[in-house]
């Protein structure tokens, strides 16, 4: 059925990388005390196969095997985004543009509700309450200065509304805290932390699940700062054309996917904290000792398929997870908020090159020469709508660039950005809008984490403000005729060269 497919299925997922030849298959017993993580970083950052650790030392009675990697990216001769591709059902050899664009697919369009079943491959295994020690599961010490085990890294959290009208799904890490406590960010502008404050101001716990190994496309949609609201669940039965099966939980009444790998049920505490982190995080850095109070989470059951999989991003330095997915998907839903407000940009992508705390823009310059506006005047529009929405919480420097730029091409972001920006005079900075606290910068410095320090930075020159491009690229591409080039493209492998043609 279609709920076997690649992008519905975390097994077939994984077969599919088999078959792809991007998945490493790793017998020998590996420790998930940093061991397992320290493979995973290496793959991340020379983009080769996936690892998948089927001997993870401790782990009893399938609870768990490990895939690493589960996004990152790969060596381009087998598709560089194909993991993200066989996600979303594309092609590996899919470019980012078009992975973006399925992503926004849905966005105009009715949901579609999830299919309730009876029964799910995840409950051929279920603990209660005094069969559950989350201290004996081999769950990965991921960075040697992290705080804790970090066990969800690419799980899915559900929360629902206290009205039950809105269903959220989303990504936020959290780490053992005791054997039956987890604690993790809940952060505000997220969606977690907006429900857990519905639950708060009505004086009672948030009902909660965290899944494991869930259908692709889902944990696309719940990386993906969609708007207030929106079920995410709903969303991908638009995207994928295709209903999600779900099943009730054991011991609370939400819907989870049907072929999850692992599901924790209990709840998310309104009033118990407990220290959290710290975390090798997204932008590369650990800072030892630096923890902060957060929420925990009371397991109350676990419920698993037989050899289960544990997914994990062992993030940090590029590229993993959180510089494919976050970076992204954000910038994917800053391309639709700007549509949404006419604004004249075609592509949005965030440059792995600035650790995504960058969103390049590609302007219609012809567009904008019709709105007849000035550079200081758009530059303040585009940041207080991109900066003033939950879709830019993460984003510090917007970079508007013309119609020559590919903005998924961070060498010519950067060349573009370099060239025809100059510094404070083509930027327009935004003190008082919400911060990115991860971002070194802002957790470290003297100022406010939590406030300002973003900016509009216009990579445009003058002309094309005006008239239009008036210059050539001192390029291959731009500063030779047609016939030329292509007679050099003809000839360029029997002159001996290797590459490029
Ligand atoms: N968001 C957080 O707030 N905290 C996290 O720890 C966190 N970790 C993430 C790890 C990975 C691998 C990925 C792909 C994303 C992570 N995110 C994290 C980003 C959120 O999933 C993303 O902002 C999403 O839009 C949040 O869902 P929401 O829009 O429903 O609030």
């Amino acid at each position: 059925s279609a709920q076997d497919l690649p992008h519905l299925n975390f097994r077939s997922f994984v077969e599919a990388l088999r078959e792809d030849g991007d998945l490493a298959e790793i017998n020998d017993e590996k420790d998930p005390n940093l061991e397992v993580s320290a493979i995973i970083r290496k793959s991340c950052e020379t983009d080769d196969k996936a690892p998948l650790f089927n001997n993870v030392k401790g782990a009893q009675n399938g609870l768990f095997r490990i895939l690493g990697a589960p996004a990152s990216l790969r060596n381009p001769k087998k598709g560089k985004y194909g993991r993200l591709a066989h996600h979303l059902a594309l092609p590996a050899d899919t470019g980012m543009k078009e992975i973006l664009d399925k992503i926004l697919l849905a966005s105009k369009t009715e949901g579609v509700k999830p299919n309730v079943v009876e029964a799910g491959s995840f409950k051929e295994n279920k603990l209660f309450e005094g069969d559950i020690d989350l201290e004996k599961l081999p769950a990965p010490m991921i960075h040697q200065a992290d705080g804790g085990k970090y066990i969800q890294t690419y799980g899915m959290h559900i929360v629902q509304s206290p009205d039950g009208k809105w269903t959220n799904w989303s990504i936020a890490r959290a780490m053992i805290h005791d054997n039956r406590h987890l604690v993790g960010l809940v952060i505000q502008p997220q969606h977690l932390w907006k429900i857990h404050q519905m639950w708060k101001a009505i004086g009672k716990d948030c009902p909660w699940a965290l899944c494991f190994g869930v259908p692709p496309a889902a944990i696309m949609a719940s990386s993906t700062p969609l708007p207030d609201g929106v079920t995410e669940a709903e969303y991908i039965g638009a995207m994928t054309g295709t209903p999600l099966d779900v099943v009730k939980c054991e011991t609370n009444n939400l819907l989870v996917p049907a072929n999850s790998e692992i599901v924790l049920e209990g709840s998310l505490s309104i009033s118990k904290t407990a220290p959290e982190g710290p975390f090798g995080e997204m932008h590369g850095y650990v800072f030892p000792g630096d923890f902060h109070h957060q929420p925990t989470f009371k397991v109350n059951c676990i419920t698993h398929r037989n050899h289960a999989i544990l997914p994990i991003s062992a993030c940090g330095t590029l590229t993993d997870e959180t510089h494919t997915m976050i970076g992204s998907l954000a910038a994917a839903q800053i391309r639709q908020l700007c549509q949404d407000h006419e604004l004249p940009i075609t592509d949005a992508f965030a440059p792995f090159e600035s650790q995504v705390t960058w969103v390049a823009l590609r302007v219609d310059t012809a567009k904008l020469r019709a709105m007849n506006t000035d550079p200081k005047t758009f530059s303040k529009k585009i940041g207080d709508l991109v900066f003033g929405d939950k879709v830019g919480y993460t984003i510090h420097r917007l970079v508007l660039v013309g119609d020559d730029i590919d903005v998924y091409d961070g060498k010519q972001v950067m060349w573009a950005f370099s060239t025809r920006c100059r510094p404070n005079d083509d930027e327009t900075f935004f003190p008082d809008v919400r911060a990115f606290p991860l971002i070194p910068y802002n957790a470290q410095g003297a100022h406010s984490p939590t406030k300002g320090g973003k900016v509009v930075s216009d990579a445009l020159l003058p002309a094309e403000w005006k008239e239009g491009k008036n210059w050539q690229a001192a390029s291959f591409n731009e500063s030779y005729p047609e016939e030329l080039k292509e007679k050099v493209k003809k000839e360029w492998r029997g002159m001996g060269f290797e590459t490029g043609a």
